[in-house]
């Protein structure tokens, strides 16, 4: 087959990874391109586009660091940004840093292949394309392959059926629609209180309640914006030095029970009123004690018995199946207010388990419930999902799906063993989704670009990770969550909520502080780990 493409380093991938990647690619002279299944920017943002999409870091932080420039250019509007501001953002650092005229829309990478013979990638796209490449960098995100459950009858529904991590483009109108929505992750506690505004009902299918604390969104004000624009290289800082990647966010100092039961309710309800994930900043022990941890999840319980006006559905929305925390932490406007309106109903299907889809609606072995129009808000089969969906094969021709069978393994969440020059950006085993992802994506990228550097400088014809190392790693990794209450709850950093994945706890919860000194001291160690040819 004719190679149409021949490049240094191909990146899979336009979020906000794949972008920064070919920024410091083109800037060093690399010959790099990104192929993006989609026709535009912004990954995450350009999928998520469901009503009250928003992210749950604040703007100031959630943002490149990379470019003084930019950060004291752009104007975030809100808070915490929305996904259209967001996208725009995405947009403008594109256009700003000319990366476009490097980037392959609507073009999937399907198969990749390494040939020892020649220490390169060729990798082939659903466009029957082969593109040559030396470096492969995947960028395709944790949360980037939407998970909708293969539930009975679902091809019989003649309404619409919509999925938050691929929301159209075109905003659905459910204005005089009565609407059926499953799942109470992020997605489903954002969108929830915005469909209930237009729709004519909203029937919510719930199996597990979540954690939600007030997210309390603002319009960024000016001078809040100055005093950080002002300062900015203080607070990259402290968010660096910390365990989230979030500035304001400081490691604690008391335990839960350094204080009186007064004192800790006080810290609770300040931390409240602040809004964010403060709570889980108030004491060292709330991920790693489970007494510690039941003080707080049992404040925020009783803020939603409070909430809700009906106290049989508060306690249906009362999580008791894991420590709060554990699962990621919603953020929500409204949400719990929401089920005291009148034309909302919460349907508890851990009870009564979803039967099948019919025409018209769903089923349980319960009640029949009727509706026009049908949002999962299921989440995605995180973190390998996308890196899986390419058939990714080394010189022995075994594929890294196969080798990922029993869980991933990865060096670092940036390199697997005998898969040489194919690098992942917070891959499993690294922070990234565990942290502020835009610093991690930045910190993934500039050490794997100082591993590329290093191999093409000293013309190397590869470099993998050692595989004694990344078992190592490996371990090290499982050994921090255990330490944790993380294993506790059935969630998608373990891969609990896709049928048949193995359980596996898949972030590293170190701290991004950690992680990075790790990271560094590698380099200065001669690049530990890692083997060149
Ligand atoms: O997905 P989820 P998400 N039958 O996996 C339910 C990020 N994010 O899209 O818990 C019935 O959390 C499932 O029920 P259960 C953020 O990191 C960020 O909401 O398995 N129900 C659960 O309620 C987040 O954690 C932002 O019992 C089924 C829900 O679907 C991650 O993305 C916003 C089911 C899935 O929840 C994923 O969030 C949005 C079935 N067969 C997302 N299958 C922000 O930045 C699944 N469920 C704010």
């Amino acid at each position: 087959m004719k190679v149409n493409k021949f490049l240094d380093t191909l990146i899979v991938g336009a979020g906000f990874a794949g972008m920064y990647s070919l920024y410091k690619q083109k800037l060093d002279g690399f010959n790099a391109e990104i192929f993006e299944q989609g026709d535009g920017v912004g990954g995450t943002w350009y999928w998520n586009r469901y009503p009250g999409a928003r992210c749950d870091i604040e703007s100031m932080d959630y943002s490149y660091s990379f470019s003084k420039e930019l950060q004291q250019e752009w104007n975030w509007k809100d808070k915490y940004g929305t996904q259209p501001e967001l996208l725009e953002y995405a947009n403008h650092v594109c256009n700003k840093f000319n990366l476009k005229e490097n980037i392959n829309f609507n073009t999937k990478i399907i198969k990749a292949k390494f040939n020892k013979n020649n220490n390169k990638w060729l990798v082939e796209t659903n466009d029957n394309q082969l593109i040559e490449c030396k470096y492969f960098i995947l960028a395709t995100g944790n949360l980037s392959t939407p998970n909708t459950p293969n539930i009975n009858g679902i091809k019989n529904f003649k309404g619409n059926i919509y999925h938050t991590g691929a929301w159209p483009k075109k905003m659905p109108n459910f204005n005089g629609r009565t609407v059926g929505i499953i799942g109470t992750g992020s997605s489903g506690v954002q969108s929830i209180p915005i469909i209930a505004k237009t729709a004519k009902k909203l029937l919510v299918f719930q199996r597990t309640p979540n954690f939600s604390l007030p997210a309390r969104h603002s319009k960024l004000p000016k001078e809040k914006r100055d005093e950080y624009k002002r300062d900015y290289d203080k607070y990259r800082k402290l968010a660096q030095n910390s365990s989230f990647g979030i500035a304001k966010y400081q490691p604690p100092t008391q335990s839960a029970f350094d204080v009186n039961d007064e004192e800790r309710n006080k810290i609770y309800q300040k931390a409240w009123d602040e809004g964010g994930q403060a709570i889980m900043f108030s004491f060292t022990d709330l991920l790693t004690d489970q007494k510690a941890n039941e003080t707080a999840a049992e404040f925020v319980r009783n803020k939603i018995r409070k909430t809700v006006n009906d106290k049989k559905l508060a306690e249906l929305l009362c999580p008791q199946d894991h420590p709060i925390g554990t699962k990621r932490l919603c953020l929500d406007s409204n949400y719990f207010e929401t089920y005291n309106r009148d034309n909302v109903t919460l349907v508890n299907i851990s009870k009564h388990p979803i039967d099948e889809i019919i025409e018209n609606g769903l089923s349980s072995n319960h009640s029949e419930y009727l509706f026009d129009d049908l949002v999962f808000a299921t989440g995605f089969d995180a973190m390998t999902g996308a890196v899986n969906a390419i058939e990714i094969l080394n010189d022995e021709n075994v594929t890294l799906k196969s080798k990922w069978n029993n869980g991933p393994k990865t060096y670092l969440g940036v390199m697997v063993s005998d898969f040489p020059n194919l690098f992942m950006i917070t891959g499993p085993q690294s922070p990234g989704v565990k942290s502020q992802m835009i610093l991690s994506i930045e910190q993934h990228v500039d050490f794997i670009h100082s591993l590329i550097k290093h191999t093409k400088h000293n013309n190397y014809k590869d470099i993998s990770a050692k595989t004694k190392e990344q078992d190592e790693w490996v371990i090290h990794n499982n050994e921090v969550a255990n330490s944790t209450l993380y294993p506790l709850a059935h969630s998608w950093y373990n891969g609990d909520n896709i049928k048949g994945k193995t359980r596996n706890f898949m972030p590293y919860v170190g701290g991004v502080s950690n992680y990075k000194n790790i990271c560094d001291q590698i380099l200065k160690d001669n690049y530990k780990g890692f083997e060149f040819s």
